[in-house]
C-alpha cells in the first residue's frame, strides 16, 4: 500500500492544514516529516479555528493515527502548549499520537542562538520564525544533537549540559545582544521534557512499515512550502529541512517506491512570509486586497505575509521537482472582485525571456511577464459543486492546468471544511 504526500508548492501556508484535515477520513495515518514549531497549520471546523504547529493534522479525526516522523525537530515547551490548548477536545492523545524516538530536540538554546544569528546577519537576516529551526538542524547534521530517544536513557540530562553549554559559548561569539535567563528557560524545558515522556515513542519508520504491509492508508503531511525547501529553494531564505517530496522518504523512512500519489497545494495568488526574493510581489492596492481579504497573517508568528500575484514559473519548478500528481486550488475566494488578474508565465531575466527558475531571482535581475485574465465578481464562499463556479474562474484554472499539466482536483472556496469543492 503506497503512501500519498501532501505538500505546499510556494512559500507555505498554502492551506495545507485543511487540506490534510479534509483528506484524514481516507487515510488510517496522518505523519509529519520534516520542520517543527516554525508551521502553522490552520484548521477550521464547526465554527472553531484551531492552529497546530507541530502535531499532524488528522488529530481531530476519529480513527486516525498521527505520527511526528523522525524528520521533524520537536521544541518539548511549546509542544506542550500545544497539547494543553487541545485539552478542551477531551482526545485521547496517548493513544493517537506517536513520536519518533529519531526525531531531534529544540533546546533552549537553540531559540538563543536563532535569535544571535539573526540579529548578527542585521538587514541580511532570514526572517525565521525564530523557534530554533535552524540551530537544531545544524546540530543534526554537525552530529551533536539531542534525539527524543535519548529521553529514554538516565543520561540525557549531561547530554543536555553538554550541548547547552556549547550552545551558549556560541552565543558569545555573535556578539550581539540577546537578553535571557537560562535557568528560568531550563525550568520550563524539564518541565515539558517530563510531559512529553508521557507520550508514546515509537520506531516511527518501523512502525509504518507494518503498518503497509497491513494495507493502512498513509499520508504525510508536508509542512512550509517547496520554495524554502533547504536544497531547492530561494537559499539561503529557506528552512532547514527538504520540504519537497523526497524529504518524505528520509524523514519519515519510507523507500522512494512506496510513495504513492503526491498532492500538491497551491494559493491562487502567492504569499511569502520573511525575507527573501518574490519576483511577483506587489507593493499596491492589489497585493494589500488580498493580504486583507486573504487574512494573510503568519499563524505562528503574527507577521503579516507578502502578497503577489501567482507566479506559473516557479509553481511548474516546484510540480517537477515533487513529481506532483494531483493539484489543489485555495484561497479562489480572496480573488473575486478583481476586474483582471495577472499570472506570472515567464521572467525576463537581464533582458532574455526565461521559463524556468534561474538561480538567481533577485529583483535587480529578474522581472516577471504575465498573462492577463478576466477575474469574477461571484462570491465563491458559499458554493459547494464545481459547476456552480463563475466562467472566468473555470477559465483561470483551466489555463493552469493546461501549463501545469497536472489535473487540479480541489478548489477551495473558504477556510472551513465543508467549504471545499472537489472536481
Ligand atoms: P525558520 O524559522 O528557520 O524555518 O525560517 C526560515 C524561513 O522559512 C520561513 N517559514 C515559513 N514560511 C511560511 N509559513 C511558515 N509557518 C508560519 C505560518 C510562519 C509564521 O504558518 O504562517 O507564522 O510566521 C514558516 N515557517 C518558516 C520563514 O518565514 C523564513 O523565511
Ligand atoms: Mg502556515
Amino acid at each position: 500500500m503506497a503512501v500519498d504526500l501532501l505538500l505546499g508548492l510556494q512559500w507555505g501556508d498554502e492551506g495545507k492544514g485543511k487540506i490534510v484535515d479534509v483528506l484524514t477520513e481516507n487515510y488510517d495515518i496522518i505523519a509529519r516529516f520534516q520542520g517543527g514549531p516554525n508551521a502553522g497549520h490552520t484548521l477550521e471546523f464547526d465554527g472553531i479555528k484551531h492552529v497546530l504547529h507541530t502535531i499532524p493534522s488528522g488529530i481531530f479525526h476519529k480513527g486516525a493515527m498521527n505520527i511526528v516522523g523522525n524528520g521533524v525537530v520537536i521544541d518539548p515547551v511549546i509542544f506542550q502548549k500545544e497539547l494543553e490548548n487541545l485539552k478542551k477536545f477531551n482526545l485521547d492523545i496517548k493513544s493517537i499520537l506517536l513520536i519518533s524516538r529519531k526525531a531531534h530536540l529544540i533546546l533552549p538554546t537553540h531559540r538563543l542562538l536563532d535569535a544571535a544569528s539573526e540579529a548578527a546577519k542585521g538587514k541580511a537576516k532570514i526572517g525565521s520564525t525564530l523557534k530554533g529551526i535552524g540551530p537544531t538542524y545544524m546540530d543534526k547534521t554537525g552530529r551533536n544533537g539531542m534525539r527524543v530517544g535519548d529521553l529514554e536513557f538516565s543520561d540525557w540530562k549531561e547530554k543536555y549540559r553538554n550541548l547547552a553549554d556549547k550552545h551558549e559559548a556560541m552565543i558569545g561569539f555573535y556578539n550581539v545582544d540577546v537578553q535571557y535567563d537560562l535557568e528560568e528557560l531550563e525550568a520550563d524545558f524539564f518541565k515539558a521534557v517530563e510531559e512529553l515522556k508521557k507520550l508514546t515513542f515509537i520506531d516511527s519508520e518501523e512502525y509504518l512499515f507494518k503498518a503497509q504491509k497491513e494495507g493502512k492508508k498513509i499520508l504525510a503531511e508536508g509542512a512550509q512550502g517547496s520554495l524554502l525547501d533547504i536544497d531547492f529553494g530561494t537559499y539561503p531564505f529557506v528552512t532547514s529541512s527538504n520540504t519537497t517530496a523526497a524529504g518524505a522518504c528520509t524523514g519519515l523512512g519510507v523507500a522512494p517506491n512506496q510513495i504513492g500519489e503526491v498532492k500538491g497545494i497551491f494559493k491562487a495568488y502567492t504569499t511569502r512570509v520573511g525575507s527573501g526574493p518574490f519576483p511577483t510581489e506587489l507593493f499596491d492596492e492589489d497585493g494589500a486586497t488580498m493580504g486583507r481579504v486573504g487574512n494573510e497573517f503568519g499563524a505562528t508568528t503574527g507577521r503579516p505575509r507578502r502578497c503577489g500575484w501567482l507566479d506559473l514559473v516557479a509553481l511548474k519548478y516546484a510540480v517537477q521537482i515533487n513529481g506532483v500528481t494531483e493539484l489543489m486550488m485555495m484561497k479562489g475566494d480572496v480573488l473575486s472582485g478583481f476586474k483582471k488578474l495577472k499570472v506570472c508565465t515567464a521572467y525576463d531575466y537581464k533582458g532574455e525571456k526565461i521559463t524556468h527558475l534561474p538561480y538567481n531571482i533577485e529583483a535587480e535581475n529578474l522581472t516577471p511577464i504575465y498573462t492577463e485574465m478576466d477575474g469574477w465578481a461571484a462570491d465563491l464562499t458559499k458554493m459547494t459543486s464545481a459547476d456552480q463556479l463563475p466562467k472566468a474562474l473555470n477559465d483561470y484554472i483551466q489555463f493552469l492546468e493546461k501549463e501545469l499539466e497536472v489535473p487540479i482536483k480541489i478548489v477551495s472556496v473558504g477556510p472551513d471544511r465543508k467549504q471545499t469543492i472537489h472536481r
